[in-house]
């Protein structure tokens, strides 16, 4: 029997057709909604601004399957890092709510993925492990993990973050310039970043070395993300080709959307010790308006 935190007012669990289950946030400053199911918020809208999160038209939301868009967490590994489904075991495992609250500042909840749940799926590894989320004007997700083990264990994650644009050709990617970055594209290789980032095709490609701010500018639309506990981001689009063959994206997905993903992969990747805590976080907003 799953025990959930008491909900504040605004907070609320439901489940949809389907029977997968998520929790609804409807606060006077920001709505949101986050399935159980991997821990994974696929809608986040402050009041009076656009929605901070891209999610695919065509998902269903069906149990058993990873959602697409919102922000995926990547955990214990990213990609195909090791054996193993892609992005890891996290995305697909059943959290618990575990702490509730809510302010006239917003929403911060808590959940956690239980030991138990991680030693099913990776025996011979000892892991703690929660997710934080900070709603208000701005989304701000803190992953944390510890090393409840008596030796050291490697972890590569990524806050997998689907960030909507209006114009994928005229969406630019700052805060990257002379960065260095591994091209998925083509076979890992290394090179540098020139400039803004610009979306004219398939990107695949993890940016290391930098702690950098990035913002993602579209012509009528800023976004902002900024991280902490990373010294690496992905930028990723599927163009035409690759959106035809993921699951649960639609065809001209690839001309809405942008991930720019808050991680500690390719160079980036830890190696944690007995007791070791590492958190990883993003926050996406809204730059304020100069004066
Ligand atoms: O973060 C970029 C990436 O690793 C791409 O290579 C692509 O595989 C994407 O993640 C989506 O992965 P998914 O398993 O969610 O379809």
């Amino acid at each position: 029997m799953m025990v959930h935190a008491l909900l504040p007012p605004g907070v609320e669990l439901t489940a949809n057709d389907y029977g997968r289950r998520f929790i609804e946030v409807n606060h006077t400053r920001v709505s949101a909604r986050i399935a159980l199911q991997g821990a994974q918020v696929i809608a986040c809208q402050p009041q009076d601004q656009r929605p901070l999160l891209w999610f695919s038209q065509t998902d269903p939301c069906r149990p058993d399957t990873a959602l697409r868009g919102g922000i995926p967490l990547c955990w214990p590994w990213f990609a195909n890092d090791r054996p193993g489904p892609a992005h890891g075991i996290a995305r697909t495992s059943d959290w618990h709510l575990t702490r509730a609250h809510a302010d006239q500042e917003g929403v911060r909840l808590v959940l956690t993925l239980p030991e138990e749940e991680i030693s099913r799926q990776l025996p011979d590894e000892h892991w703690a492990l929660e997710v934080e989320f900070q709603l208000d004007t701005a989304l701000a997700v803190t992953l944390r993990t510890t090393n409840t083990g008596s030796v050291a264990q490697p972890l590569s994650q990524a806050l997998h973050s689907y960030l909507p644009t209006e114009d994928i050709a005229g969406t630019s990617v700052h805060g990257l310039d002379g960065t260095q970055y591994m091209d998925k594209l083509e076979e890992g290789a290394n090179f540098t970043q020139s400039g803004a980032v610009q979306l004219l095709g398939e990107v695949d490609r993890i940016y290391f070395g930098t702690r950098a701010d990035i913002l993602v500018h579209d012509g009528s639309d800023q976004l902002l993300i900024q991280r902490s506990g990373s010294n690496s981001v992905v930028v990723w689009n599927p163009w035409i080709e690759k959106s035809r063959q993921l699951s649960q994206f639609p065809p001209q997905g690839y001309l809405g959307m942008v991930c720019i993903e808050a991680a500690n992969a390719g160079p980036d990747s830890r190696m944690l010790q007995p007791g070791e805590c590492h958190a990883l976080s993003t926050r996406i907003s809204r730059p304020v308006a100069g004066p």
